[in-house]
C-alpha cells in the first residue's frame, strides 16, 4: 500500500512537511495514524528537525477526522487498539518539541480539528465552504476529556462549552473570531504563509520556547498519560454500545444522503 503521508524534510531549513494524502478525505484510520506516529518519532529524534508543517494533499479537505469505520461494527479489541493509536498521535503531537504549524487547506471536522489543535499555530484557507470544529455530539458521541481540554486551552471555557454541546462546525471567519484558528489567508497562500510563519517561530531561542510550550501543555498531557488504560476502557465500552453504534450508522447514512 502506498504511504498515506508524504514527508518532505529540508535539512537546510530544519523544517519537515507532512502532506496527508489518504483519499478521499484523509480520514484518520489505524494504518494512517500508525504511519503518522512512526514519521513523527523519526522527525522528533532528528535533532536537526526543528519545525513541522502539517497539511493536506486532498482538495477541499484537511482531514475528515477519525475514520468512522474503525469504530463501527468492530470488536472491542479492535476499538481498543484503534483508540490507543489515537491517544499516541495526540500525545506525540501535543507534546512535540518541534514548532508545529497546521496549514488547514480545507474542512477539518472532529479528529481533523483535534489534529490541528495539537499544533502551535493554525493557518486556514479563507473559503466559507470549509468548516472546522469538534462536532462529535452531532454524531451522538462525546469528545473525550483530552479533546475538550485541548479546545479549552485554545479558545477558553465558554467558547468550548457552547461549541462542544452544539457540536459546532465554524466557518473560517467565525473560527478566527473565537481563536480556533490564528490566521486566514487566501486558499492558494496557505502553505506559503505557513512556511513564512515557521521561519519567524524558529528565530526564538529553542530551549526557552520548548520549556514554555511544555509548561503550557504538560498538565493536560500528564492527565492522559497517567490515565491511558482507563481512557481506552471508557472509549471501548462507550463506542460498542448498541445505541452508539446506531447513532454512527445513522450519521454515515446521513453523509451518503447529503451526497446524493
Ligand atoms: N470516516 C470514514 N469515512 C468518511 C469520513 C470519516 N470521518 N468522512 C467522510 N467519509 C467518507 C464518506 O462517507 C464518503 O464515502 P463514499 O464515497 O463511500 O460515499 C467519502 O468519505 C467522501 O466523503 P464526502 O462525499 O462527504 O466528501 P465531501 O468532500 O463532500 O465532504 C467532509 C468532506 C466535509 C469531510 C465530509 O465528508 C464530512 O463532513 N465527513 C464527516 C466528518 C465527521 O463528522 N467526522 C467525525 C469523525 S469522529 C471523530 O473524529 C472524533 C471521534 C471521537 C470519539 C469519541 C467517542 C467516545
Amino acid at each position: 500500500t502506498s504511504p498515506k503521508i508524504k514527508v518532505d524534510y529540508d535539512q537546510t531549513t530544519g523544517v519537515a512537511v507532512m502532506h496527508m494524502q489518504s483519499p478521499p478525505v484523509n480520514s484518520l484510520g489505524l494504518d494512517f495514524l500508525t504511519e503518522l506516529c512512526i514519521s513523527l518519532e523519526k522527525l522528533e529524534m532528528d535533532k536537526g528537525c526543528r519545525g513541522l508543517i502539517i497539511t493536506s494533499n486532498q482538495p477541499k479537505v484537511f482531514s475528515a477526522g477519525l475514520d468512522i469505520l474503525e469504530m463501527y461494527g468492530k470488536s472491542p479489541e479492535h476499538c481498543g487498539e484503534f483508540w490507543k493509536v489515537v491517544q499516541e498521535m495526540w500525545l506525540k503531537l501535543y507534546g512535540s518539541n518541534m514548532v508545529t504549524i497546521a496549514a488547514i487547506s480545507g474542512s477539518s471536522p472532529a479528529g481533523g480539528c483535534l489534529l490541528s489543535l495539537t499544533c502551535d499555530y493554525r493557518i486556514m484557507a479563507d473559503n466559507p465552504r470549509y468548516t472546522i470544529g469538534l462536532n462529535e455530539t452531532q454524531l451522538g458521541i462525546v469528545a473525550p476529556f483530552w479533546f475538550k481540554e485541548t479546545m479549552v486551552n485554545t479558545v477558553g471555557h465558554r467558547n468550548t462549552e457552547v461549541a462542544l454541546q452544539l457540536g459546532l462546525l465554524y466557518k473560517p471567519a467565525e473560527a478566527l473570531k473565537i481563536g480556533l484558528v490564528d490566521q486566514l489567508v487566501p486558499e492558494d497562500q496557505v502553505f506559503t504563509v505557513a512556511t513564512q510563519t515557521m521561519t519567524k517561530w524558529l528565530t526564538i531561542p529553542e530551549h526557552a520556547r520548548q520549556i514554555t510550550k511544555s509548561m503550557m501543555r504538560n498538565p493536560t498531557i500528564d492527565k492522559l498519560r497517567t490515565n491511558r488504560e482507563a481512557d481506552i476502557q471508557n472509549f471501548v465500552s462507550f463506542i460498542t454500545k448498541e445505541s452508539i453504534q446506531k447513532s454512527l450508522r445513522m450519521y454515515m447514512e446521513m453523509l451518503k444522503q447529503r451526497k446524493a
